[in-house]
């Protein structure tokens, strides 16, 4: 099955009561038992939901992994992963990375003993020099958050792999139309499904979807043993989302490229990150690895001052000034003061993240509209 098909009806099957051909949202906290132990396999709703079930084959199958399983945020899908981990485990994490990622690592899991240094991996020899005995888990954004460097998850892998070392891909900013990192080798592919696969600002969860039977079946003992569950609601709006996934990824692909394009010759522009840029180190990467270049850039004003970083990102008319990305509606982020700013400044600043720093997440509107509001902000 190609992806399309796969994002409508993979996983999912007409309701066996009714027929109905949308899944049913079960809102219920338990299912009746005719006898002690004796039920349909639904016992409490923490545990098993069938809406959250359908959901969870539906992601299993657009990543190609055998399981998928759901969390009530992206960060609570991040936190089950760092459960599997004991003190004194290393982990090694890209540099540039979502800040609520590195906050949980730093400011929740150091204090329980896990080990994490922050790696620039868009060269990934530099891996190799970071790894010690001890270094149980790699984890990867690629592209990153909000600089958009891209990481070569093969070659990562072809280090990772000998040493039983666990890769984790968060495969958030590129959505899994636009790249598969099992397939390029990961153990573990996470996604914030708040963004793209949610797709509609509407709601927030997280998934995680592998092959391993053994790390499944551990991280589905933390999801009932913590409790961190998305509601049947949810699961559903993102089950729905889904749906446009691919018709959306490839105008968010569009406009994106068009911005990136219009940016990069704007004269009070001095950087455009965006890998579908010939200029971008990372674009022959991006099309290899990638089945497009996805909806995120970030750029850069001439002159680096932050009054005027800040008139532009107040100037929007179209554009939202807000945290998220993924949904149609296109969004403005200042990454420094929103995304970010958990990150201690001076790593920021030593990792490339300026303080001036736009990051864009282009929606699916008319591309000569959010250029037209691009010129009139930018000025
Ligand atoms: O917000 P939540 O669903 O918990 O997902 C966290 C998360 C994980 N990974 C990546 C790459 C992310 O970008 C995020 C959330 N990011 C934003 C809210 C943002 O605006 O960047």
């Amino acid at each position: 099955m190609n992806f399309g098909t796969k994002a409508i009806h993979a996983g999912v099957e007409p309701d066996p009561t009714t027929g109905a051909i949308m899944t049913p949202i079960y809102q219920t906290s338990t299912y009746v038992q005719e006898s002690p132990g004796k039920h349909k396999g639904y016992e409490y709703a923490r545990t098993q939901n069938p809406t959250r079930d359908v959901l969870q084959n539906n992601l299993a199958a657009l990543e190609n992994g055998k399981h998928g399983i759901c969390y009530a945020s992206g960060l609570a899908a991040t936190d089950a992963i760092l459960k599997l981990f004991r003190p004194g485990d290393e982990i090694i994490a890209s540099n540039d990375l979502y800040g609520g990622t590195y906050r949980i690592m730093v400011r929740v899991f150091q204090e329980f003993g896990l080990k994490f240094r922050f790696v620039d991996l868009s060269d990934a020899s530099a891996l190799e020099e970071a790894i010690t005995p001890n270094t149980k888990m790699v984890w990867i954004e690629t592209p990153t958050n909000p600089l958009l460097r891209l990481v070569d998850i093969a070659a990562v892998a072809n280090i990772t792999k000998p040493g039983g070392i666990q890769l984790v891909v968060d495969n958030t900013f590129a959505s899994p139309y636009l790249q598969n990192p099992l397939d390029l080798g990961a153990d573990i592919v996470v996604h914030s499904a708040t963004k793209y696969l949610g797709g509609h600002s509407d709601t927030v969860m997280g998934a995680i979807v592998l092959n391993d039977d053994e790390t499944a079946q551990k991280l589905a003992f933390i999801q009932n043993a913590c409790g961190a569950v998305p509601g049947p609601q949810d699961c559903f709006l993102v089950l729905r989302g889904i749906k446009t996934l691919h018709v959306r990824m490839q105008r968010h692909c569009e406009n994106a490229q068009k911005i990136a394009e219009y940016l990069q010759q704007h004269p009070k522009v001095s950087a455009v990150h965006y890998p579908g840029l010939p200029t971008h180190h990372g674009h022959d990467l991006a099309k290899r690895q990638m089945r497009g270049f996805g909806g995120m850039l970030s750029f850069e004003l001439v002159g680096d001052r932050m009054d005027e970083a800040t008139r532009v990102m107040e100037s929007f008319e179209v554009f939202s000034l807000a945290e998220s990305l993924g949904g149609v509606e296109s969004l403005c982020t200042h990454p420094a003061s929103m995304t970010h700013a958990s990150i201690p400044a001076d790593e920021r600043h030593k990792n490339g993240l300026k303080d001036t720093l736009i990051r864009l997440s282009v929606g699916i509107e008319d591309a000569d509209d959010l250029i037209q509001d691009l010129a009139q902000a930018i000025g």
